[in-house]
């Protein structure tokens, strides 16, 4: 493909557990996006950029080497990949909220482990051996690291190690394998990296504007907008009440002196436990409604 000078390249999984988010996330920031699922690129007809659809593996090295802006991928790839670069030549520009797991040691069930000295002298299999000989180093024990592309929950069956490393959601698959973690090695998540190369002025621009886009979906996807009337002397009271809102605004009813209409964007999901204790501060007609779009 030629790659078109004056449009951003974004890179996000072509399919797997990341796509639909990513792709939900472009789509959140205004992006319409062309084509089906199985191109390997689409154009963006409103905004001045093309996706890319990748096996996630590839996404660092894409964005490492300026072949791509932006990329969507998770921390455990990513952080596997700076760990074996000379030079990462990328940086995280959002937390996602999206593709939560952790990589976790895990033993048999039925082997005793006594902590990190336990692994001393064993064989670990993961597909992350970089971030597992970190861990290891960090506590200085020494151990063997197994590469395996996938299946690694299988190795102990097979005699291939004792330990494995991987990633952790549910837990299900590491119990239907006779084994249970013991470490913890990275909780992870989805995040946007963008590449650290210089991409000039007009790319640097529309980076920024892509950016501040993805950052009012982020802010807006738990926010809330609040609004309430009170008495003065509840204010104060209420004021402390609203979870995460900066400086309420505090405007006069119109026909009732010493009463206030009460306005705050909340950051934090608000429960009806919450609002129970507005009411119970003093705040009445209170109206939560949700916020559709946000530019910070
Ligand atoms: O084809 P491509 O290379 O792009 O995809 P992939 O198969 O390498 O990756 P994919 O789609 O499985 O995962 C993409 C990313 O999702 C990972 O890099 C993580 O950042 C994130 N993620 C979140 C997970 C999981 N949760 C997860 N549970 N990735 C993998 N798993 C696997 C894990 O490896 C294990 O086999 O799910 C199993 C464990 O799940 P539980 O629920 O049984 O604990
Ligand atoms: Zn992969």
């Amino acid at each position: 493909m030629l790659v078109d000078e004056s449009r951003l390249h974004i890179a996000i999984q072509k399919s797997g557990r990341l796509s639909d988010y990513s792709r939900g996330l472009l789509k959140d920031a205004g992006l319409r996006i062309q084509n089906g699922k199985n191109d390997l690129t689409a154009r963006v007809e409103n905004f001045p950029a093309d996706l890319m659809f990748v096996r996630d593996d590839d996404i660092p090295t894409f964005v490492s080497d300026g072949v791509c802006e932006f990329g969507v991928v998770g921390e455990n790839v990513l952080q596997e990949f700076a760990l074996g670069a000379a030079e990462a030549g990328i940086e995280i520009v959002a937390r996602l909220g999206f593709g939560r797991c952790s990589l976790r040691i895990a033993a048999p069930e039925t082997a005793e482990y006594r902590g990190p000295e336990t692994l001393r002298g064993s064989r670990i299999a993961t597909s992350y051996p970089c971030l597992v000989r970190r861990f290891l180093d960090e506590r200085g024990i020494e151990a063997d690291v197994v590469k395996m592309n996938g299946a690694v929950e299988l190795a102990p069956r097979l005699g291939i190690a004792g330990f494995v490393c991987d990633l952790v959601s549910t837990g299900a698959t590491l119990e239907a394998n006779g084994l249970r973690a013991v470490e913890t090695v990275l909780d992870s998540e989805a995040v946007l990296v963008r590449t650290a190369r210089d991409v000039g002025d007009r790319k640097a621009e529309l980076g920024s504007r892509l950016l501040s886009r993805i950052d009012g979906v982020l802010a807006t996807r738990d926010s809330k907008y609040i609004m309430m009337n009170a008495g003065e002397e509840s204010l104060e009271r209420i004021s402390a009440i609203l979870p995460g809102a900066e400086a309420p605004t505090i405007v006069p009813l119109h026909g009732r002196p010493g009463h206030f209409a009460v306005h705050a964007v909340c950051q934090e999901s608000v429960f009806w436990e919450t609002l129970q204790k507005l009411k119970d501060a003093g705040a009445s007609a209170i109206l939560v409604v949700p916020i559709e779009k946000m530019m910070l």
